[in-house]
């Protein structure tokens, strides 16, 4: 029988395209879902959305793991095709492990296109967003009908927001930490932005 597979739930034009290309990269088998974007709103439709708390893509499905996040999800990947390479560690050359002399760079630009660079570009497209909104333009990048009702950008944000925070709100009423009963690098990762950061944004 031929192993369980994952699938990959591809928003049509989204950054789910890159984890199609990894598992087409590593031979590792998947199983293909596309969606297409809601013609009113350019968003996810809601059947997309009700995949994952995040509602953005990429998902994935591997039996009844569900998970959003391309860099959690990319790992997760990264990890699996490992898995099925054997015993010998980082079978894969998509990633490099402790021992090479290129890891750090290797991290620092794994994380760098979701940490940095797509946020940035992200801010660029919102404000041309808002610009189109404000001078009364019927379309702009994303949102393709005319007549559509267009949410403000701050309404975007504010509605991500929500969703980010309520997910963490869900875990931790369920485990003491964020992956579970342990402390990890995970929370770390989430204290500054609910700690700190309300000194530049209350
Ligand atoms: N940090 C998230 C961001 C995902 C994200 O913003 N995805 C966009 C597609 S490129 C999306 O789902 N947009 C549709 C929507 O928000 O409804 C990740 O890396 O997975």
């Amino acid at each position: 029988m031929a192993d369980p597979v994952l699938t990959i739930h591809h928003l049509r034009l989204s950054q789910s395209e890159r984890v199609i290309w990894l598992c087409e990269e590593l031979g590792l088998p998947y199983t293909l879902k596309a969606y297409d974007r809601d013609p009113e709103t350019s968003a996810a439709p809601a059947s997309y959305k009700a995949l994952h708390p995040t509602g953005t893509a990429p998902v994935i499905t591997d039996g009844d793991i569900v998970l959003g996040e391309t860099n959690a999800i990319v790992e997760y990947i990264l990890a699996k095709a490992n898995q099925r390479g054997g015993d010998d560690n980082n079978v894969n050359d998509l990633a490099l492990p402790p021992n090479h002399p290129n890891y750090a760079p290797y991290l620092f630009w794994l994380h760098h296109a979701n940490g940095s660079l797509q946020p940035a570009l992200n801010g660029l497209l919102f404000s041309h967003m808002q610009r189109q909104i404000d001078s009364g333009a019927a379309s702009s990048t994303t949102v393709t009908n005319p007549n559509a009702d267009i949410p403000s950008v701050s309404t975007i944000n504010q509605a991500r927001l929500n969703l980010a925070l309520s997910a963490m709100e869900t875990q931790l009423s369920q485990s003491s930490y964020l992956a579970g009963a342990q402390f990890t690098a995970a929370d770390c990762m989430a204290l500054f932005p609910l700690t700190t950061f309300r000194l530049f944004l209350p």
